[in-house]
């Protein structure tokens, strides 16, 4: 209690102190203030003028050291949700290619685009999980048309675009794609880029929607796609299971926040032929292949009804999703550059790391922090990523880097001396060049770790990308040892 008594009196004091110090400070800087005022009042005005505008250079100089210092530099994100305009993807595709990206993906799609758009057709993409029936409706469509059906899922191995003209002379695509959720890689994008290209998508399915249709069916919504869910082998259900179907569809779709209407939710039959056994009167069985017969009315119906609407908002919104599809690829083309052009500079800084350590005569511990090489690392990266880092941070990043190689050193020499023993006759030179490639591979661990955090983070966060470099340090060593030994070993030769 007494000792309670005490702190509140020395906080009472300190208050007390505080108080007089502030209030002296104040008069004494008001004084002052008043004090050269009055001065300057009385004096030339060029006089004035050239203190004011002093002060305010001083004051304007504080200010922009302090924000250089302290304020993070916004990167504008990469807007996903904003539509792109033509000029928006052109102006991005140039920049791209004059960087050096491989812009050609993208290019192809938008040359796709304008022959698509020179033809005058409306294409309708019918998608789906394998052995929905997809080929078989088209076939209902078009009796004429060479498509492959099969019970055997995956029987649709490429896009195929049979043409077909609607009760209205309207001049239509279907488009056939492989099914999803097939074993064959790479098909279940080459699907979903053509649903994106297309005006119009069939989404085929033959019960209610699983997960992985769902999240298909949230890829198209995204992309802004009409959609017509076409619930087809109706002739697998009573008229009852058919409705509650039907209705379980639509609630899915609008769960999803996608706007899909009533009469856009059919369900049909696509017909086709069919193996069934039937026995004979002799009591002998035989397989005879039987037609279904298709019942597709409703579809057609929908696909009318959604093309007699005003075509332009159709073309315009197919334009949007191709303008994205290509933006996608930009990006994609961009990250694999950025990829490529990162290793270039880890390769660069480490091989300067390991000429530096075999040129010392004992290379000292704090490497990162000391040399320039992590430094000039960092901007690079971080300048490929389009991060605009502080100066702060990165000095933040290499002392918080440094801290972990002292615990790192130990395990990267001993990896080095494991990997230069695969080079044999190398003799009494090794411990020499063991801490060369030791260093080396810190080196390149740094720079691997600060690639992952900048591609998943888009900014350099320090202690994130100090943290990966902890984790992540003996997988890289392992992975880098061989390529860094040579390298030691080839630097060593020259
Ligand atoms: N019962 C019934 N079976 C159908 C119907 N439509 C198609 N099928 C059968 O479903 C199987 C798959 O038909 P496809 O048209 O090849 O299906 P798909 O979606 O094109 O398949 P993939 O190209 O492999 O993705 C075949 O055995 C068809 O005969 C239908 O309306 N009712
Ligand atoms: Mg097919």
């Amino acid at each position: 209690m007494k000792l309670d008594r005490f702190v509140r009196v020395a906080i009472a004091i300190a208050i007390a102190l505080v108080f007089v110090v502030a209030t002296g400070s104040l008069l004494f800087i008001t004084e002052s203030a008043l004090n050269v005022w009055d001065r300057l009042r009385a004096g030339p005005a060029v006089f004035l003028y050239t203190y004011t505008a002093v002060m305010v250079l001083l004051a304007t100089a504080a200010v922009w050291l302090v924000w250089r210092l302290v304020v993070k530099k916004k990167v504008a994100p990469a807007t996903r949700h904003k539509p792109l305009s033509k000029s928006d993807i052109k102006e991005r595709l140039q920049q791209a290619e004059a960087a050096g990206v491989d812009t050609s993906k993208a290019q192809a799609e938008l040359r796709d685009l304008a022959a698509r758009q020179a033809s005058g057709a409306i294409h309708l993409c019918f998608f789906g999980e394998i052995s929905s029936g997809k080929s078989s409706l088209i076939k209902a469509l078009v009796p004429e048309a060479d498509v492959v059906i099969d019970v055997v899922g995956g029987s649709t191995g490429d896009v195929r675009h049979y043409r077909w003209r609607n009760d209205a002379g309207i001049e239509i695509m279907l488009t056939d794609v492989p099914g999803t959720g097939g074993h064959e890689e790479g098909l279940d994008e080459v699907a979903t880029e053509e649903a994106k290209r297309s005006h119009l998508v069939l989404f085929v399915c033959d019960s209610d929607l699983t997960r992985t249709e769902l999240n298909a069916v949230k890829v198209l919504l995204a992309f802004d796609k009409p959609v017509v869910v076409v619930l087809n082998k109706a002739d697998r259900y009573s008229d009852d299971e058919q409705a509650t179907l039907l209705q379980q569809l639509l609630q899915r779709i609008a769960d999803l926040g996608g706007e899909v209407r009533r009469d856009q939710v059919v369900a049909v039959s696509a017909g086709g032929e069919t193996d069934v056994v039937a026995r004979r009167s002799d009591g002998s069985e035989e397989s005879e292949r039987r037609e279904r017969t298709a019942d597709i009315g409703v579809l057609v119906v929908a696909i009318n009804r959604l093309l007699s609407d005003d075509a332009q908002p159709l073309d315009e919104r197919r334009e949007r999703a191709v303008f994205q599809l290509a933006a996608d690829k930009l990006a994609a083309a961009e990250s694999e550059y950025r990829l490529q052009r990162s290793e270039q500079i880890i390769r660069g800084a480490t091989r300067k790391a390991v000429v530096g350590a075999m040129a010392a005569v004992s290379p000292g511990a704090d490497i990162l922090v000391q040399g320039y090489i992590g430094t000039t690392m960092t901007q690079e990266l971080c300048k490929i990523y389009g991060v605009a880092p502080r100066d702060l941070d990165i000095e933040e990043f290499l002392s918080l880097g440094q801290s972990r190689v002292g615990r790192a050193l130990p395990l990267s020499l001993a990896v080095a001396g494991n990997g230069l023993k695969a080079f044999p006759g190398l003799g009494t030179i090794v411990g020499g060049l063991a801490h060369a490639v030791a260093y080396g591979l810190i080196f390149d661990a740094l720079g691997r770790s600060l690639v992952l955090t900048l591609s998943r983070h888009g900014e350099l966060l320090p202690e994130t990308a100090a943290k990966a470099f902890e984790e992540g340090i003996s997988e890289h060593l392992e992975a880098g040892v061989r390529r860094i030994a040579r390298l030691a070993l080839d630097e060593k030769r020259s």
